[in-house]
């Protein structure tokens, strides 16, 4: 990338939308010669202290024309984002008259920053770590309290701190093998496979759970895919419409009415939830409802959690008879619920539960057993007890593709190890694993890597 870190880049910083200000970011040594040129406040800009906001005018030197009345921010390096010299200009909402502004600094001699330029910055500076870095990105993305509740734990460094600490094992293990095969008229600690075994097993045990923790991240960062299913007319689009909290899906009484799959994101009790509608299951004739059955069973497979709906209106079918077929292969990730409990037929309730004693009563139309619902959807996400505010989680497909890489090389090395292989050729797994953690925060990682990751931002991030 050209002008690495000797060009001042400048971007808006906000979403765009209607917001009631936008924020453009300066980064760069020229940041203050082009702020002091555009921006006319009381005094000299190159006088007032760092930190501090000040009131001015932005003016188009051009032409003395006004283009907004702003709040600028003054941040001297190095104490900012980047590490550089820093300017945020405050202005007021809607795009155009940021992009004015933005105009205005590129006219004079702001490069526009590229997708995730601050942060990269940021991180060329060496402020950041790389896992830090991504874990901006995350917090950007992530969609409720929970996962940015991770993301800031990233941003925190736990991730790499983690990291860190076992790569740094990894290396004194390769340095304690080095000094007995320089130097064996020297009376080191001998190194036996013994203690290289035991030392490889506890690196190789933390990277495990940090690599079993990756699908929990998942959860959190894109949200756990629940997949209503069900015969028609039990109540499915209903359902989805009530959890979240808008007339998403169309109900009607006719049974077949959702024809394809519907996704909604819901947020329940703090976690993300991408909520699945589906067509009723059932035997039919109809072309388009056919393929809508075939996309739900489906579905079925590639969700996280099904939520089987029953009728209580109808009773125990023979359709729910079927469809409990099918879904018992998935009885592990499966909650039954029985809808419609307001119709009060005890007859035709006591079917459904003779037959699946566990079941849920629930009635949408009343609005009755819905938290108790919800609070199950919550338990089951957590169930591996994973603590999102103690424990390391791995949320990013890199950091787990690394962890992977280094945690096969231990593996080669225990079973060089336990081959009876010498120490130098068990000593390149163990460089192989520490170099993979490497990457992961950074401390070794080609230029073409940073590139491609921060790519992935959006620019004025
Ligand atoms: N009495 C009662 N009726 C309900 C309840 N929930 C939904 N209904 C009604 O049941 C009918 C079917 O509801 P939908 O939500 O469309 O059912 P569905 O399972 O999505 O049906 P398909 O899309 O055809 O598979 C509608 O007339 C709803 O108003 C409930 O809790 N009690
Ligand atoms: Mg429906």
């Amino acid at each position: 990338m050209e002008g690495l870190l000797t060009d001042t880049i400048g971007a808006i910083s906000t979403a765009v939308g209607n917001a009631g200000i936008s924020i453009i970011r300066l980064s760069g040594p020229e940041a203050f010669s082009v702020a002091s040129k555009i921006f006319k406040g009381k005094g000299n800009f190159y006088e007032y202290p760092s930190h501090t906001v000040n009131y001015g005018k932005i003016i188009d030197p051009d032409n003395n024309d006004i283009i907004d009345e702003v709040l600028i921010t003054k941040m001297a390096a190095p104490r900012t984002y980047t590490r550089e010299d820093t300017v945020e200009i405050n202005c007021h909402g809607g795009y155009v008259t940021a992009s004015r502004i933005l105009d205005l600094l590129y006219r004079n001699g702001i490069r526009p920053a590229e997708p995730g330029e601050f942060t990269r910055r940021a991180f060329l500076n060496g402020r950041i770590d790389l896992a830090q870095a991504e874990a901006v990105m995350d917090l950007i993305a992530s969609r409720t309290e929970k996962s940015s509740k991770v993301a800031v734990s990233q941003l925190e460094g736990r991730l790499s701190e983690k990291v860190n600490n076992l790569r740094r094992q990894l290396v004194e293990m390769l340095a304690s093998i080095e000094v007995n095969l320089d130097y064996p008229e020297y009376d080191f600690e001998e190194v036996t496979a013994d203690a290289l075994t035991t030392k490889i097993r506890s690196i190789y045990d933390e990277l495990k759970n940090l690599i079993e923790g990756f699908h929990f991240g998942k959860i959190l960062r894109e949200g756990m895919e629940v997949a209503i299913i069900g015969k028609p007319n039990a109540g499915k689009s209903s359902l989805l419409n009530r959890l979240s909290g808008r007339n998403r899906a169309i109900v009607t009484d006719i049974p077949g009415t959702t024809r394809d799959i519907l996704e909604e994101y819901v947020n329940i009790l703090g976690m993300p939830i991408k909520l699945i509608d589906t067509a009723g299951l059932r035997e039919t004739e109809n072309k388009v409802e056919k393929i809508g059955v075939n996309k739900a069973i489906e579905v079925m497979d590639s969700s996280d959690l099904i939520l089987f709906v029953l009728d209580a209106d109808s009773g125990f079918e023979q359709e729910d008879a079927d469809i409990l077929e099918k879904v018992d292969k998935y009885r592990d990730k499966t909650i039954f619920v029985v809808n419609k409990t307001d119709k009060k037929d005890e007859d035709k309730l006591n079917e459904i539960k003779d037959r699946i004693p566990n079941v849920l009563e629930i009635s949408v139309l009343e609005d009755s057993g819905i938290n108790v619902l919800e609070r199950e959807i919550y338990q089951y996400v957590n169930k591996n007890n994973i603590d999102t505010d103690n424990q390391i989680i791995v949320t990013n497909a890199r950091h787990k593709k690394h962890l992977q890489l280094s945690f096969a090389d231990l593996e080669k090395a225990l079973a060089a190890i336990d081959a009876g292989m010498t120490m130098d050729v068990v000593s390149i797994d163990i460089k192989s694993a520490a170099e993979n953690l490497g990457f992961i925060t950074g401390h070794q990682v080609s230029e073409e890597v940073v590139a491609n990751i921060f790519e992935r931002f959006c620019v004025g991030k």
